[in-house]
């Protein structure tokens, strides 16, 4: 067999991958990395469902991109040199993609992760490769590893088990096994045991695996580097006898150490079948026992135990180390790879401080919460807009009398016909064919002293006058000498004598339901001067909302008196006719 026979991966092979695996593909780059290969193994990505694009990855503490192709056809042009596809594709998926990958010749390796695919869709899979001299591994496996030059997707786990089990360069003991799971259990026990691995593949748990034993063992007999084998079989199927047969016939000459898992299967009285698709004994001849007795008859090491398999493997390299067979390599240490930031934050090594923080919205529980209380709870006591509100915006609950007030705040303003500043705009924009949202914040942006959005300065001026004690005509003079507009106070179509229902609702509640309304009588005091002056200068909306809410936020009991100001002094008011008018201004698109 030569070279290009038995060695499946080099340190120069080129993947690709078939799926959006970015944590699988970063463990084959790190692992490159710590392999000391000069480029990343990985040459490209195939996801159908979006459009071509680039992934960013790290190369050590540098940051590469990785091209990511929606076509197969398009990948496989521009990345000839790349001879090996890992698969990541669904059960459902797997075939179709594995048959289209076959298609081209520069593929000679493909290893497909998928469990589940069935069982004749594999064979016909097998079928193919067989015919085009492709080696499939699995289905239903982690896949193998090539200390030194190759990892398939997630084999070895995360990089302190590579790091760990020595897998960053090539030892003298090659494995096969069926489980990916036992394939790490394997790297360990052999980093402990022996110089380390210097090639495992893990064939897969289906009844048909795409490359079988036998096919890895021969690789590993013509592969010099390889000085001895370690077979991890398991019950169910005749595969180890092929093994035995070969040594028998002095074409398999290396040495073995050998352990099929599932001699506990005597044990129950009835058939058994294991985790693997394959692992279930349909003949005395397919247990676990039957295969460890052939096995050792024919000159393989067999332990006693799984828990002795160690030991054995020690045993064998040990004389191999005796004998001169295998000269130990002076150890160096592999490249450092930087720790991953959010392994790290999770292992407690550090800690950086977040870049936002909330008290609002906390979603990193099992449920979301709003300043601390559960959505399902918002649902189950019937909080409403007003307690979302109250919760988001004043972050604690508000009486139920407070809530209602809020959205009878939202409910009044929620529109005020095609008039207004706000809504002309919108229904220009909208006219104009632009969009929702661009139609919404056209309307949006108008909101401001003069149209809707005086609550904020007609509750600073009121509470201000009243807080200073000026009396309410003295209040009115000094605004008229200084030239200036009482806020909230005005309406261009509203007056006395044709007063504002919306105004009138909200008074009627605010006067029933609030514990004081202290601002509330006063602006009713200045208003009734300023409509004395001209009937349309009444409390607008506008005006009535800013200080009953001022009202509400000093005398709620939810608010100390700093709190309240603060609330007055940073606008946040003007918020409520923001989010109200945004309903009408929706609508209006
Ligand atoms: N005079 C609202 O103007 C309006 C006076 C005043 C003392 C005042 C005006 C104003 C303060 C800001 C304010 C929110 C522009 C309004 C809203 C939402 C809305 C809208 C809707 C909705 C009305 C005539 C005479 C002049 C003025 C004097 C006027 N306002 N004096 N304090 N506040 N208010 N904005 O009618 O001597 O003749 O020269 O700016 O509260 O936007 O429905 O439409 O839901 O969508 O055009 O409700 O009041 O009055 O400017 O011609 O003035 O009254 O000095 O005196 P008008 P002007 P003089 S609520």
């Amino acid at each position: 067999m030569a070279p290009s026979q038995y060695d499946l991966f080099t340190n120069r092979t080129e993947c690709i991958i078939w799926g959006m695996q970015q944590r699988a593909v970063q463990g084959m780059l790190d692992f490159d990395y710590v392999c000391s290969r000069s480029k990343p193994s990985v040459v490209a990505m195939i996801y159908p469902f979006t459009g071509d694009h680039k992934q960013k990855f790290y190369w050590g503490h540098k940051e590469i991109l990785i091209p990511v192709y929606k076509n197969m056809a398009d990948c496989m042009k521009k990345h000839p040199s790349a001879d090996t596809l890992v698969s990541f594709a669904s059960l459902r998926s797997a075939y179709d993609s594995t048959l289209e990958t076959m298609n081209f010749p520069q593929i000679r390796t493909i290893a497909i992760i998928a469990e589940g695919i069935p069982e004749n869709l594999t064979r016909h899979l097998i079928k193919v490769a067989n015919e085009r001299g492709i080696v499939i591994i699995g289905p239903a496996t982690v896949g193998g590893v090539k200390p030194g030059c190759f990892k398939i997707g997630n084999t070895g786990g995360m990089l302190d088990n590579i790091l760990t089990s020595k897998l960053y360069r090539p030892g003298s003991v090659a494995y096969v096994s069926r489980s990916g799971g036992m394939s790490n259990e394997l790297n360990n026990i052999i980093s402990l045991n022996a110089d380390g691995v210097v090639e495992g593949i893990a064939i897969g748990g289906d009844r048909y695996p795409g490359s079988t034993f036998m096919d890895h063992i021969l690789r590993y007999q013509a592969n010099p580097d390889v000085k001895m084998i370690v077979l991890l079989g398991e019950v169910g199927g005749v595969e180890e006898y092929e093994l035995i047969e070969a040594i028998k016939k002095g074409t398999i000459n290396k040495p073995i150490v050998a352990w099929c898992i599932g001699t506990c299967a005597k044990m129950f009285t009835s058939e058994v079948q294991f985790g693997h698709a394959g692992a279930c004994a349909n003949a005395e001849s397919e247990t676990a026992n039957a295969k460890n007795e052939a096995l050792k008859a024919v000159g393989a090491t067999v332990p006693r135990s799984f828990d002795e398999l160690g030991t054995a493997i020690h045993t064998v390299y040990s004389t191999l180390v005796a004998n001169g067979t295998i000269i130990p390599k002076v150890e160096t240490a592999p490249p450092t790879v930087p720790m991953d930031f959010n392994w790290a934050r999770e292992l407690g090594l550090i800690r950086k401080p977040a870049s936002f923080m909330t008290s609002i919205c906390d979603e990193r529980g099992q449920e979301l919460l709003y300043a601390g209380i559960p959505i399902t709870d918002i649902f189950k006591e019937d909080m409403g807009i007003g307690g979302v509100l109250s919760l988001l915006w004043f972050q604690r609950r508000l009486p139920r009398y407070a809530t209602k007030f809020i959205e009878m705040c939202l409910m009044v303003t929620a529109d005020h016909g095609p008039a207004v500043s706000g809504a002309h705009n919108t229904i220009v924009c909208a006219r104009a064919g632009k969009d929702l949202i661009s139609s919404l914040t056209s309307g949006l942006l108008t909101i401001g002293d003069r149209f809707g959005g005086a609550l904020d300065a007609a509750a600073r001026q009121f509470s201000n006058a009243l807080d200073t004690g000026l009396i309410p005509m003295e209040f009115v003079n000094d605004m008229r000498k200084k030239g200036s507009l009482i806020m909230g106070i005005g309406h261009r179509v509203k007056s006395i004598n044709n007063p504002d229902m919306r105004v009138v609702i909200l008074k009627e509640y605010a006067q029933k339901h609030f514990p004081a309304t202290p601002l509330l009588d006063y602006a009713l005091e200045v208003e009734k001067i300023t409509t004395s002056k001209k009937p349309n200068l009444i409390l607008n909306v506008d005006g009535f909302i800013g200080v009953a809410f001022v009202d509400l936020l000093r005398n709620c009991g939810c608010f100390t008196r700093e709190e309240s100001q603060e609330y007055i002094d940073i606008g946040a008011l003007n918020a409520l006719f923001v989010l109200g008018r945004s309903m009408g201004f929706i609508g209006e698109t």
